[in-house]
């Protein structure tokens, strides 16, 4: 009871929300700067690729990149097919139908099917089918160490080596198509060599990031039941140890307890953090990766399986406390995230690429591993923290590796901009080539630090908009394309169809803003959450009838360009205005003295709700009424009246989860004076900053 594309598509295809092929035209009048002209200022609005850059770019103009783009509208299968038929190894071919979908709640269930019936395996395409093309000795990971000195390097074939003797040692204890494997690994070569093994077998890997505590790793496994564990004694993270062993161990005990026992615990032994002679052990259960992996065949027989057979879950909070497991299925999201890697960064195949993003988050999925591995890539590895020895470790590796990509989170642009610009110019970075940016939208002035800072005022930077759900980017520059604009995702990768609606879920054009929805399906869209497809269908198909609901805010400017404004649970409505905790936050942090701000909504007895900011200043500024005044100054000016902060927190740090989002549940509750409703502070990276935070509530 679902729709076949092809007609459903034709008939759609002038309705598009594509973007205005006369932007070209339209921006000219905009104040313009050249990559590698002069620093973006202020004043500039748009920030032109140089012509050395767009002529060796895959997608050298904006007239390209609507071509394209027109082209994957009008006729999505032949657009993807023949991406998927010439980049990708297939045993046996799709059948006659490309996809398959219905995303509208009023025809009956919500299914998305792609490649149905094509026979594949993601691993085989990541590693055996570069080794068949020549790479068999190109570097495929680079590691470093948390400790400056210790480092590591695979190769292609060395990889695939480890990746069978891993599969083949799965294999003897039981792991078979379709079993799940939780994973809860630092970021050592064994977590990206974890995730190859689980694939190449057609085994579903659930990975949990390891900073999560053991009651959520427990209700993971207790919700998707594994045959194995895998995890590692301890892992260094900047001067502290930590020891995920024990960590697993409180979570097996809990999830016994609640009815899910696990056989086996494949530990590596993380020598360079804890011994093994120090680590808690569990005889039968628990078994050294050193002592049995290395004994197994370096080769591996290939588990082909179906296009729409699981990959992989991932689970991902949702508005109720349950988290939920999104699952991504094997051909749509190959062909997708290797594709949006390639076109969104500019790829070339002597490229350095280094993503900062965690393998416990779908970044370090779609970016760290798949979509780059896909492509051939060399890929930096990086185990420690950001800012560890020094707030310049960074551009040390950078330089170290002779990095081009470099892609990561507005989060640490701001903190590292805090820290000076001394820890960045005292490294070359020269051999940076495109910047990128993901998972909360990067304020204009962190974006022009990011720029002219980091970048040397020489690299594009792509915002790339995406979700956990969608698998890979959705809204994305193409590097040599489209003029940037500071704080801007821009346009929509091939294939994408985003939608402004508003509360009634009516299709606004032109420049607008309201809820951002997505109609039609992409390859690489998830296909439900594990064993609850009915939240699926509620959660993300409910609120707006025949679309995809992302949760985002957006607005669409008058020359097309796409503004993501946050959650839209994290929209104020003061006065009957709307107002973006983003938009506050993005005024606040334009001013020279902040560092960083988040901005929560709070009941207010006039207005509806008054806006709420907690705000941390530049290294070094103090407190003040002064400072205060000017800062609500800032955003009277940059948004109006109607925006101007009711409450200045000060704050000398945020609560943020260890993937740099700020906890605004807590923020709220603090802000509403809730303090006995701070709920779970346990997943927070310093919980220790809540407590900070109550402390200065009124000064
Ligand atoms: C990839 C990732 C998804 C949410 C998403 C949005 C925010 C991510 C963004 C961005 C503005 C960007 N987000 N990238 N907002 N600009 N470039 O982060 O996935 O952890 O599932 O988060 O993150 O609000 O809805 P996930």
């Amino acid at each position: 009871n679902h729709n076949h594309n092809h007609n459903h598509h034709f008939r759609h295809a002038d309705s598009t929300a594509s973007p205005p092929s006369s932007a070209v035209a339209k921006i000219s009048h905009l104040k313009a700067v050249v990559l590698g002209d002069a620093p973006a200022s202020e004043e500039d609005d748009v920030v032109l690729p140089s012509h050395e850059f767009s002529r060796q770019a895959l997608v050298p103009s904006q007239q390209k990149y609507l071509e394209m783009y027109k082209a994957s509208i009008e006729n999505p299968a032949g657009f993807w097919s023949g991406i998927a038929s010439s980049e990708f190894y297939w045993k046996q071919r799709w059948g006659d139908q490309v996809y398959s979908e219905n995303l509208d709640v009023r025809r009956g269930n919500i299914k998305i099917e792609w490649f149905k019936g094509g026979i594949t395996n993601v691993c085989y395409n990541c590693l055996d089918r570069n080794i068949d093309a020549g790479l068999a000795d190109k570097i495929a990971l680079y590691w470093e160490s948390n400790e400056p000195g210790f480092d590591a390097t695979l190769t292609y074939s060395q990889l695939l080596q480890r990746v069978c003797q891993l599969a083949n040692y799965l294999k003897s204890v039981g792991v078979r198509k379709g079993d799940a494997v939780v994973v809860y690994l630092p970021m050592l070569m064994e977590l990206p060599i974890t995730m190859l093994a689980c694939t190449r077998i057609g085994a579903v890997h659930s990975v949990v990031f390891a900073g999560f505590s053991s009651e959520s790793l427990a209700q993971r496994i207790v919700d998707c039941k594994p045959k194995v564990v895998i995890t590692c004694n301890a892992v260094k993270r900047g001067p502290k140890t930590i020891f995920l062993k024990d960590i697993v161990d409180a979570a097996l005990i809990d999830s016994a307890n609640k009815g899910i026992s696990v056989d086996v615990c494949l530990t590596y032994e993380n020598q360079l953090a804890l011994k093994r002679e120090k680590t808690k052990w569990k005889e039968g259960r628990d078994i050294w990766w050193e002592d049995v992996v290395p004994k197994y065949p370096t080769s591996c027989d290939v588990e082909w399986v179906d296009a729409e057979d699981p990959h992989f879950l991932l689970y991902t909070s949702g508005s109720t406390g349950k988290p939920k497991g999104v699952l991504h299925t094997t051909g749509g999201y190959m062909v997708y995230t290797a594709t949006t890697f390639k076109y969104a960064f500019d790829y070339k195949d002597s490229d350095v690429y280094w993503c900062t993003a965690d393998c416990g988050w779908i970044t370090g999925h779609s970016y760290v591993t798949y979509g780059p591995m896909l492509n051939g890539a060399t890929i930096l590895l990086y185990e420690g923290a950001p800012n560890y020895p020094d707030p310049g470790r960074c551009w040390d590796i950078v330089d170290k590796y002779k990095v081009t990509i470099f892609y990561t989170a507005p989060t640490l642009v701001r903190s590292l901009m805090r820290d000076g610009d001394e820890y960045v110019t005292r490294y070359s970075r020269k051999s940076l080539r495109v910047l990128g940016s993901v998972g909360e939208p990067i304020n204009p002035s962190a974006w022009r630090w990011f720029f002219n800072v980091v970048g040397g005022s020489r690299c594009p930077i792509s915002d790339t908009w995406w979700q956990t759900e969608t698998g890979g980017f959705m809204i994305t520059p193409l590097p040599g394309a489209w003029p940037q604009k500071p704080g801007s995702a821009t346009f929509p990768f091939f294939g994408v169809q985003p939608v402004i609606v508003d509360e009634k879920g009516v299709e606004l054009d032109g420049e607008c803003s309201g809820y951002l929805c997505v109609k039609s399906s992409w390859p690489g869209a998830f296909r439900t959450l594990y064993g609850d497809h009915e939240r699926y269908e509620t959660t993300y198909f409910k609120p707006f009838p025949g679309y995809y609901f992302t949760g985002d805010g957006c607005s669409r400017d008058k020359d097309g360009y796409h503004w993501l404004t946050g959650r839209v649970d994290d929209v104020i409505n003061v006065s009957g205005h709307r107002i973006g905790t983003a938009e506050v936050e993005s005024a606040l942090v334009s001013h020279p003295q902040c560092a960083e701000a988040a901005v929560v909504g709070v009941e207010h007895q006039v207005k509806g709700q008054g806006i709420y900011a907690f705000v941390t200043p530049v290294e070094g500024i103090s407190y003040s009424e002064e400072l205060r005044k000017s800062l609500i100054l800032t955003v009277r000016t940059q948004i109006g009246a109607f925006a101007a902060p009711d409450k200045i927190h000060w704050a000398p740090a945020l609560p943020k989860t260890r993937s740099g989002k700020i906890m605004r549940r807590i923020l709220r509750k603090i802000a509403a004076r809730q303090l006995d409703e701070l709920g779970d502070t346990s997943t927070l990276a310093d919980p220790g900053v809540v407590d900070q935070l109550i402390k200065l509530a009124d000064t």
